[in-house]
C-alpha cells in the first residue's frame, strides 16, 4: 500500500499542485537561461528578446519561480504532510480544492499579463513590476487581482490543514501535535502573519490606483507593507525545505531524526521571529528612523539561531544515519550516505549550499555592510543560494521520493535523476559565485546592459579575476543550471507519462520515530495559541511606532512626496 491507495483524493490534489508548480519551474528557469545569456552579452544575437523585453523576461522569471513554483509546491507538499501524520483523509475536500482553484485562476491572470510584454494581442494589460511589484511601476489591474487570489487561495487550503487538525484533535485529546502537522501549522501561523501586510497593499493600494480610483500612493508606505510580507515570505519557502530535512532526511540515510523536540523549538523561533525584521530590506529607504533599523537588524541576526539549530539537528541525524550504515571515522561517515540516491544527495546537497548562502544573508542584514551591497548582483547570487538552492532542489529531491508515492509509479529515468542534483550544484556554484563577486565590483542587479567592458563604463579594476570572466561564469553556470532543471522535467515527465504496475515502487513512506522524541519537550512547545500571541505582540512592537509614523498624516496624502506628483 502506498500513499495514493490510502489517500486517493489527497494525492490527487498533491500531484495538481505540483503540476502547476513544475510548469511555473519550467518556463521560469527557461526565462532564468534567458537572463543569464542576455545580461552577459553571451550569444546575446541568437535570444529572442530585445532590453525591455528583458524586464519582461525578469518579472515572469522572479513572479513563476519566487511566488508561483514555491507556493504551488508548499501548499501540496503540506496536503501530503498533514495526511501522512495525522494519517486522516481531508475534513472538507471541496474547500481544499477551492483553495487550489483560487490560486490557479490568480496565477492565470498575472502570467496572461506578464506575457503581454511579449504579445501586446493579449488580454489585460502588461506587467513589467518585478516581483516585487513596488510603485511607481504599474501593472495591470488583472496583475495585482491575480497576485491577490495566488494569496487568498493559500489561505483557504491553510485552513484545510487546520480543520484537520482540529478533527484530528478532537480524537486524540491528549496527544502531542505529530511532527510534520506540527510543522505545517506553525508555517502556516507565520505565513498567515505576514501576507496580512502584503494583501493590504495590494488590495488597499495597488488594485484602486492601477484602477484609476485614487491617484497617489505613499510610495514609503507600500514598500513597508511589501517588506513586511518580503522577509518572513522567504521562510514560507525555507520551512517546507526544513521539513523535508527534518523529517525525511535522516530516513534517506538509513537513521532517524536526532531530536523532535529541537525540530519543535526551531520552527517556533520562526514563527515569532520571522516577521518583526522587514526593515532590513530598507536600510536604504528614506523616512524610517535608524533605530528601527537597528531594531529590525537585531532581530535579524537572532534568527541565524534557529539555522544554526537547524544545521546541527539535521547533520547530527545524518551522521546517525552513516553509522548505521557502517560509516566510520571523523569524517569517513561521509562516505557511507547514499550520495547515490537523488532525494538524498538533493536534499544534502541543497543544504550544503543553504549553509553558503547563510554566510552571504548575514552581510545582507549587516545595517552597515548593506550599503556595499545593496542593489548589486550579490543579492540575488545570495537568494538563488536560498530559494533558488535550498528550496528549489530539495523540493525537486521531495518529488523524486514523493512522486512514486502519489501516483503508484516507479521513478523513470533513474540515472538522469541521479546525476541531476550534482549538475545543479555545479551550475549554482559557477553562478552564485560569479554574482556574489560582481556584486563586491559593482555589477548592479535588474539590468539588461552587460556594462563595463566594451558596452558600458569602460576600464574597471574588480576585486579578483575580470568582469568578462565573472560574467562568463554566470553565462556556463545559468546554462548548467538550466540542464539541470531540464533534467529534472525529464524524469517527471518520463514518470508521469509512465505505466503505473511497471516494476515494484523504490520507496515507501514510513518514517522511522526520532532518537528523542515529542515527549522528551515540554507540552507547551505545543501551545500553538500562545507563540502566535507572541508574535503579533512582537510584530506591533517593531512595527506599530514607524507605521503609525507613516500614516499620521493621513493614508493617501503622504508625507513623502507621492508617485505620481
Ligand atoms: C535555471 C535556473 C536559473 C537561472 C539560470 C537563473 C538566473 C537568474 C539571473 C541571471 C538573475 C538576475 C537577473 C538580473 O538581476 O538582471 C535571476 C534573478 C532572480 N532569480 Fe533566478 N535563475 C534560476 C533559477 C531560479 C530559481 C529556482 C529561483 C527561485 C525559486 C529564482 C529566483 C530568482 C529571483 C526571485 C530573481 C530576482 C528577480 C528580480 O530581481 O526581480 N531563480 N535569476
Ligand atoms: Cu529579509
Amino acid at each position: 500500500m502506498t500513499f495514493v491507495d490510502d489517500y486517493p483524493e489527497v494525492a490527487r490534489l498533491t500531484r495538481w499542485h505540483f503540476a502547476v508548480a513544475f510548469v511555473a519551474l519550467a518556463l521560469g528557469g527557461f526565462f532564468g537561461l534567458l537572463q543569464a545569456l542576455y545580461r552577459t552579452n553571451t550569444l546575446r544575437s541568437l535570444l529572442p528578446i530585445n532590453a525591455s523585453q528583458y524586464y519582461t523576461v525578469l518579472t515572469g522569471h522572479g513572479v513563476l519561480l519566487a511566488l508561483v513554483f514555491t507556493t504551488f509546491f508548499i501548499c501540496g507538499f503540506f496536503l501530503w504532510a498533514v495526511t501522512r501524520s495525522l494519517d486522516r483523509p481531508m475534513s472538507n475536500p471541496k474547500l481544499a480544492w477551492l483553495g487550489f482553484g483560487s490560486m490557479f485562476v490568480g496565477t492565470a491572470l498575472a502570467a496572461i499579463s506578464i506575457l503581454n510584454g511579449f504579445a501586446p494581442g493579449l488580454p489585460f494589460d502588461s506587467a513589467d513590476v518585478l516581483y516585487t511589484f513596488y510603485v511607481p511601476l504599474k501593472a495591470s489591474p488583472a496583475f495585482y487581482v491575480g497576485a491577490a487570489l495566488l494569496i487568498v487561495g493559500s489561505w483557504i487550503v491553510g485552513v484545510e490543514y487546520f480543520m484537520m487538525y482540529r478533527d484530528w484533535r478532537r480524537e486524540n485529546p491528549d496527544s502531542r501535535i505529530p511532527l510534520q502537522t506540527f510543522m505545517v501549522l506553525t508555517t502556516f501561523i507565520m505565513w498567515y502573519l505576514s501576507t496580512l501586510g502584503v494583501a493590504i497593499e495590494v488590495v488597499v493600494f495597488l488594485i484602486p490606483w492601477s484602477l484609476g480610483w485614487i491617484s497617489e500612493i505613499d510610495p514609503l508606505l507600500t514598500r513597508t507593507l511589501f517588506w513586511y510580507f518580503g522577509h518572513p515570505v522567504v521562510y514560507f519557502w525555507l520551512l517546507p525545505g526544513y521539513l523535508a530535512w527534518y523529517t525525511v532526511l535522516p530516513k534517506l540515510a538509513g537513521g532517524r531524526l536526532f531530536s523532535d523536540p529541537l525540530a519543535r523549538v526551531v520552527f517556533v523561533l520562526f514563527v515569532l521571529l520571522s516577521t518583526p525584521v522587514g526593515f532590513h530590506h530598507q536600510y536604504v529607504d528614506p523616512g524610517i528612523a535608524e533605530g528601527f533599523k537597528f531594531i529590525a537588524m537585531t532581530n535579524t541576526m537572532m534568527l541565524l539561531l534557529p539555522s544554526l539549530l537547524t544545521a546541527f539537528t539535521v547533520v547530527a541525524s545524518l551522521e546517525h544515519g552513516a553509522r548505521q550504515r557502517g560509516g566510520k571515522g571523523y569524517l569517513g561517515w561521509l562516505r557511507a550516505l547514499p550520495w547515490d540516491k537523488p532525494a538524498f544527495s538533493g536534499m544534502a546537497l541543497a543544504g550544503l549550499m543553504f549553509a553558503a548562502g547563510g554566510f552571504s544573508g548575514m552581510i545582507n542584514a549587516g545595517m552597515n555592510i548593506n550599503y556595499l551591497i545593496h542593489n548589486t548582483l550579490w543579492v540575488p547570487g545570495h537568494f538563488h543560494l536560498t530559494v533558488g538552492t535550498a528550496f528549489a532542489l530539495t523540493a525537486m529531491a521531495s518529488a523524486y521520493w514523493l512522486y512514486p508515492q502519489l501516483t503508484g509509479k516507479r521513478l523513470q529515468h533513474r540515472r538522469i535523476a541521479m546525476a541531476q542534483p550534482y549538475v545543479w550544484f555545479l551550475g549554482m556554484t559557477l553562478m552564485s559565485n560569479a554574482m556574489h563577486r560582481g556584486g563586491l565590483a559593482g555589477l548592479p542587479r535588474r539590468t539588461a546592459k552587460p556594462l563595463f567592458g566594451d558596452a558600458g563604463a569602460g576600464a574597471f579594476d574588480p576585486v579578483l579575476g575580470s568582469i568578462a570572466e565573472m560574467q562568463l561564469q554566470i553565462a556556463i553556470g545559468g546554462t548548467l543550471l538550466f540542464l539541470g532543471l531540464a533534467m529534472f522535467l525529464v524524469v517527471m515527465l518520463g514518470t508521469w507519462l509512465s505505466r503505473r504496475g511497471a516494476g515494484q515502487l523504490r520507496v515507501n513512506g514510513s518514517i522511522p520515530a526520532p532518537l528523542s522524541g515529542a515527549d522528551d519537550g515540554p507540552r507547551v512547545l505545543d501551545n500553538l495559541r500562545l507563540w502566535a500571541a507572541i508574535a503579533v505582540v512582537l510584530v506591533v512592537i517593531a512595527y506599530g511606532l514607524p507605521l503609525w509614523g507613516m500614516i499620521e498624516n493621513g493614508i493617501l496624502t503622504p508625507g513623502s512626496v507621492p508617485f505620481p506628483t
